[in-house]
């Protein structure tokens, strides 16, 4: 529903970019906030002469509604998790690669390539990977006492949570607590986790995506949850929050670079995918953002107190219990109305 209310909204509105010619020396960037460091788009401009319009969003729904809305936007690059990759595909929302034009692929990490969301990555280029846990903040909880999901849900934690405002992160929380797939289509499940979601308001203090880092920094809230990145970066500033990957498991979101149908600068998008990739750029992007790179020659060229950094570099042992997220298609209204209603009720 919430996509929908998006697409209306966003049909009426004036489209970000007007019609760009395919000469212009331009490209234009439709990023997640805090995911690409200044200095190294302006290292890009200044080695291409390209120009870089560059635009952020806070949520994959917000992505999807305004391609949907306006396929042609006029973005070249855009950067969709897991999920909203193959929905894309399905919806002939993106344009095939050409992998010959990208140098530098063969930096990726043969893991991470070849999913299910994009068998053979016709479409999509791994950029960085988030993790989603809890936050705790230790002058205000003993260290260790939070371990799992279900932690969140004690009486002492009233009116104290930061919850992440994105649905599907939230109901994985609560499906992970039920022991159930965080990417379940089974509306009794979703609605069990809703239900569980509900028994949880009272402790929730704010929903929120876009300022967590400050957030947490500021203690405005002690506990709750967060993308890594975010906390790895904060406890520059604040280094009595703490990062834990929950017991029942947690989400892993693999967030790749896509080239939009209608992207009208396509020549200048694989310069730039090209740069990314370069194990040198690569590695100042995740030491930046605090997030997992799935480029294996970056990893191996960052300074050890970063690769070995628990919060951006969870060990295999912990990685086990992570899930990647997949489309749940039919599904998703479900989600999308129980989570209005959820935080109507908030
Ligand atoms: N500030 C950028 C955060 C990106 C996190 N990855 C997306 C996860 C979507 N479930």
């Amino acid at each position: 529903m919430k996509i929908l209310y998006f697409i209306a909204a966003l049909c009426l509105s004036t489209p970000l970019f007007v019609t760009a010619t395919v000469s212009d020396n331009t490209l234009n960037v439709y990023n997640w906030s805090e995911y690409l460091p200044d200095d190294v788009l302006n290292d890009f401009q200044k080695e291409t002469g390209i120009h870089v319009n560059y635009s952020t969003y806070d949520s994959n729904e917000t992505l999807y509604a305004k391609l949907k809305a306006n396929p042609q936007a006029g973005y070249d690059i855009v950067v969709p998790s897991t999920y909203f990759i193959d929905r894309m595909i399905r919806e002939k929302m993106l344009t095939p690669l050409n992998k010959s034009k990208l140098t530098y692929f063969k930096n990726l990490n043969p893991i991470l390539l070849n999913k299910s969301f994009d068998p053979g990555n016709h479409y999509s280029v791994p950029y960085l990977s988030s993790a989603t846990g809890i936050v705790y903040n230790d002058q205000y909880y003993t260290q260790g006492s939070v371990t799992r999901w279900s932690d969140l849900w004690q009486e002492r934690y009233r009116d104290k949570l930061l919850i992440l405002d994105d649905v599907r992160e939230v109901f994985s929380m609560a499906l992970l607590r039920l022991g159930y797939s965080p990417n379940t289509t089974d509306p009794q499940q979703i609605h069990n986790a809703y239900e569980t979601l509900v028994d949880l308001l009272p402790n929730i203090k704010l929903f929120n995506d876009e300022a967590v880092k400050a957030i947490y920094i500021d203690e405005d809230a002690t506990i709750g949850m967060a993308w890594s990145g975010d906390i790895f970066l904060a406890q520059q500033d604040n280094p009595h929050i703490q990062f834990v990957y929950p017991l029942e498991g947690f989400i892993i979101a693999l967030d790749s670079l896509a080239i939009p149908r209608y992207a009208p600068h396509i020549d200048n998008a694989y310069r730039f995918i090209d740069f990314v990739l370069r194990a040198d750029i690569a590695a100042r992007i995740s030491q930046a953002t605090g997030y997992m790179s799935p480029n294996a020659a970056a990893v191996a060229r960052l300074p050890a107190e970063v690769r070995n950094n628990p919060v951006i570099y969870p060990n295999q042992q912990t990685l086990k219990r992570g899930f990647f997220q997949s489309d749940v298609g039919e599904a998703s209204p479900l989600y999308e109305k129980y989570l209005e209603r959820l935080k109507i009720s908030a």
